[in-house]
């Protein structure tokens, strides 16, 4: 198969286009003009400064493949996976070109590996807390990879950091043990700068961490539900945003929607309760999700897990690499009656106008202007039907206490009156974290933090005011923000630098309760996380989870130190 991920073509590596001053820089003042004719400007600045669609080959690491399986350590499951092109039918006609975990149980139970038959998706691996798991990961993709375990709280080296990529042929071992709270997790790849195209090529799969309790649905009444993103050609093969630099800017949105790697879209289920798994497995689309039957969204879990209670929402926002469980009972539906899962649409509050936008542009040979606008960020959707049919299931009272949450008093914090401050914005045709980009060693003093101790971080999406303040206004988005290693809680959203009209079409969407490793940051928002630092020292990546700012260095170290 040919190679599919883009980054063939020589080009000069975004990170290092940010050290030479662009001639953007002195055109400033005449394009602070919040119109679209500056944003033309800017988006032909941007071809002519030979900031294309190029994914480049970073430099690589030398501390790749180092994972070997040690003898000490005796797994209670061990599972192959490889990474590899395969050709599947995914739509009428030719076979689709896509990236696949292929996987093998070597040892534990068959219960611990599901395949998701007709899927692009790898296997839901099941686990309890407490086993330990070896995962040998093999590459036999056209380029370097290497797996992260998304929320999972491990050894830097274990966590999927992009230095430890390993090349084609190569290996890299995973052992761990698990520690986390029972929950909804996910796998997939963590290569620096080609993230996006590896898990648009269909490599992420599910880890679930089982809780014992009987009192929730279980059985086929227990289900995944990944939402996924597409765009295909005339020959069925996957669009990326090769091509089409606006878009990578704004990064990947698809005009398909793929559930659990599979193009249907509806679902036969019986009348009784449902615990849906919900996980935004998009490069870059942020869902605003709701049921068409206008009940509210039961809230079970977020990403790190059980809820102590219920929460009911109108409607809820779940951005890309973000989880969320659903409590869905069909007892008293009719049979015969269809209940849709939506995505409603919303203001993203983006200021890149309509631009780049929508997945046609790919089919479209990469216009610049004009694409198809109705697949914006924010448009209206369906997701996926559920028919219910007449076959009983198991029906179940929602229990109002569903776990215990240990809240991390941020009063106990190390800089609870500081805060450390992280601001996503952007500077330059680059997506930057205060002001820089990824390298693969690097880790400023603002990023360094002391094992055992308690940090309050404040995100917030826009610069610190200085310089090019004016010019990030116009290009704004929102920016999911995932912190590797750990789980943490969100203490406060402040949404006074948010647009009123944006805030209010998302406002009821959001959850500051529970363990969360992913939240969404819009345009103007800032939040505050509170989390702890421990068992582990050494260094971590945290970055935004629209793949493609993520490929492009939105993306940094922190380091615990002993
Ligand atoms: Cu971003």
């Amino acid at each position: 198969m040919e190679q599919s991920a883009p980054g063939i073509a020589p080009c000069t590596p975004l990170h290092a286009i940010k050290q030479s001053r662009l001639p953007l820089v002195s055109l400033t003042k005449a394009l602070i003009m919040k119109n679209f004719t500056s944003i033309k400007l800017i988006f032909l600045l941007l071809i002519a400064t030979g900031l294309s669609a190029c994914n480049a080959q970073g430099k690589r690491n030398s501390q790749t493949g180092s994972g070997n399986a040690s003898s000490d350590f005796s797994p209670d499951i061990e599972i192959e996976l490889t990474a590899q092109p395969v050709a599947m039918q995914l739509l009428d006609g030719p076979k689709t070109n896509v990236f696949h975990y292929e996987a093998r149980l070597l040892k534990g139970s068959d219960s611990n590996l599901s395949e998701i038959q007709g899927s692009y998706l790898g296997p839901i691996i099941r686990v309890k807390h407490g086993q330990k798991i070896r995962v040998i990961f093999k590459n036999n993709l056209p380029r370097e990879s290497i797996i992260h375990w998304h929320g999972l709280h491990i050894p830097p080296e274990m966590d999927g950091h992009p230095m430890h990529a390993v090349d084609n042929g190569e290996q890299y071992v995973y052992e761990f043990t698990v520690v986390d709270r029972p929950g909804t997790y996910w796998f997939h790849p963590h290569p620096d700068k080609i993230t996006g195209p590896q898990v648009y090529r269909g490599l992420a799969g599910l880890f679930i961490i089982e809780d014992e309790r009987k009192s929730l649905p279980s059985g086929d009444q227990d289900q995944p539900l990944v939402i996924q993103d597409r765009s295909f050609n005339s020959d069925n093969q996957l669009v990326y945003v090769e091509g089409s630099p606006m878009q990578r800017m704004q990064g990947f949105l698809g005009n398909q929607i793929f559930i659990n790697g599979k193009k249907e879209l509806t679902q036969n289920v019986k009348k009784g309760t449902y615990r849906l798994r919900i996980l935004n497995g998009s490069n870059a689309r942020i869902y605003k999700l709701a049921w068409s039957d206008g009940s509210d969204l039961k809230v079970i879990a977020t990403d790190g897990g059980l809820l102590e209670k219920p929460l009911n929402k109108p409607y809820l926002i779940l951005a890309p690499g973000e989880r969320v469980e659903i409590w869905k009972d069909f007892s008293a539906t009719n049979s015969g009656e269809e209940i849709t899962l939506e995505s409603l649409a919303f203001s993203s509050g983006t200021s890149m106008g309509r631009m780049g936008s929508g997945g046609m542009m790919g089919n479209m040979g990469g216009g610049m202007i004009g694409g198809n606008a109705s697949f914006e960020n924010g448009e209206a959707m369906h997701l996926y039907t559920f028919n219910v049919t007449g076959e009983e299931g198991k029906s179940l009272e929602i229990p109002q206490t569903l776990s215990e949450i240990e809240e991390i008093d941020p009063v106990n914090a190390v800089n609870y009156d500081t805060p450390k401050q992280f601001h996503f914005y952007h500077e330059r045709m680059n997506w930057v974290i205060n002001g820089e980009t990824f390298d693969m060693e690097e880790v400023a003093d603002w990023e360094k933090v002391k094992l055992n101790t308690t940090e309050v971080w404040q995100f917030i999406n826009g610069d610190d005011g200085s310089g090019m303040g004016m010019m990030q206004d116009m290009m704004q988005l929102p920016h999911p923000a995932h912190i590797h290693g750990l789980q943490f809680q969100i203490i406060e959203r402040d949404i006074s630098g948010m647009d009123a009209e944006v805030w209010n079409s998302v406002k009821d969407g959001f959850i500051n309760q529970g363990w969360q490793d992913t939240f969404l940051l819009m345009p103007g928002m800032k939040v505050k996380v509170v989390m702890r630092f421990r068992d582990f020292t050494g260094k971590y990546i945290y970055h935004c989870h629209n793949l493609e700012h993520e490929d492009m260095g939105m993306m940094r170290n922190y380091e615990v130190l002993p």
